[in-house]
């Protein structure tokens, strides 16, 4: 009997969903660049596909609706965009306003390292023009009415598709970093929300992985805090770690009270002090009024493909 609910107690299902499936090694690429861009800096940004080693098709670092969703706009976009030195430069009647079904009308103003999808009461309002680099930054508008229900996909991009690095400081596989931050305002112009940790942030793409040993997962906590984040010559044979996006995590019913909290970064950590996408904006996103903080999930590094929530009451 005893063995009987021991064998009853390790095969719950809710151990298994907490469980990641991986891949080892590259993923093949299926689109040779999502943007054309030859600006200062900029990355390739390639997507890939790679079989799991459930069988499923994995596509990374991101499935993006970059090329059917409204492109942001821009407030810094060296990549064939606008690129105000300062935010009095910026005149709102320019941006268009996206419907996203309601009356009132709010300003988001976003930066992402590297790319991000805003959903907005369950509508897509608007994606990030640069996919990869060069580091840029945008202003979104849109209706809705209240609560507003804020979803956002956020992608550390990479080169070395499926291993979650990139080529730099003179490593080939160099797992880059992640983070984001926003803040939003309504018709009048004051603050009304900014991205700090009171936001839900889970991870869904974890690479690269040198020892599947390293994760910890408890419950819905994807802790990969004691996985490596060297970067080496040849990382081609390492692991990445999926987790299956819920098909309705983006809308206002979805409920994601299991989800961590998100995790707060200084500038400092992410490294925005000589990006001009970030630093022609801080009287937005460093506010002192209402200082945005840069978050992400706990592993800024190796988790690429993360989703965040709020509601604005
Ligand atoms: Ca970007
Ligand atoms: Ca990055
Ligand atoms: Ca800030
Ligand atoms: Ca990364």
């Amino acid at each position: 009997m005893r063995y009987f609910l021991f064998a009853i107690l390790i095969a719950t299902p809710a151990a298994a969903q907490d469980a990641p499936v991986f891949s080892t090694g590259p993923a093949e690429t299926i689109n040779p660049g999502l943007v054309t861009c030859s600006g200062n800096g900029s990355r390739i940004s390639a997507v890939g596909q790679v079989v799991d080693e459930a069988g499923v098709l994995r596509t990374v670092p991101a499935e993006v609706y970059f090329d059917s969703a409204p492109l942001a706009y821009d407030l810094y976009n060296e990549c064939g965009g606008q690129t105000l030195q300062s935010s009095t430069e910026l005149n709102l009647e320019n941006v268009p306003v996206m419907d996203a079904g309601g009356e009132e009308t709010f300003t988001a103003y976003i930066f992402a390292d590297n790319y991000f999808e805003l959903y907005v009461n369950g509508t897509l309002v608007a994606v990030d023009p640069v996919v990869f680099t060069p580091f840029n930054s945008n202003v979104v508008r849109f209706r809705a009415d209240r609560p507003v229900s804020v979803a956002i996909m956020g992608v550390d991009w990479e080169e070395n598709l499926g291993l979650g690095s990139e080529d730099n400081r003179g490593r080939a596989y160099h797992p880059g970093d992640g983070g984001f931050v926003a803040q939003f305002q309504d018709e009048s112009g004051a603050t009304i929300a900014i991205t700090d940790e009171t936001w839900r942030a889970q991870t869904f793409y974890t690479a690269p992985i040198a020892d599947r040993a390293c994760l910890v997962l408890q419950g819905p906590v994807r802790d990969s805090s004691a996985c490596s984040t060297e970067g080496v010559d040849d990382g081609s044979g390492y692991s990445a770690a999926y987790w299956d996006i819920p098909s309705d995590w983006m809308l206002s019913t979805f409920d994601d009270s299991d989800w961590p909290a998100a995790v707060t970064f200084t500038n400092d950590i992410v490294g925005v002090d000589n990006k001009r996408a970030f630093t022609n904006f801080i009287d937005l996103f460093d506010a002192p009024d209402a200082d945005a903080q840069f978050i992400w999930t706990s592993n800024l590094v190796l988790d690429n493909l993360i989703l965040m929530r709020t509601t604005i009451e």
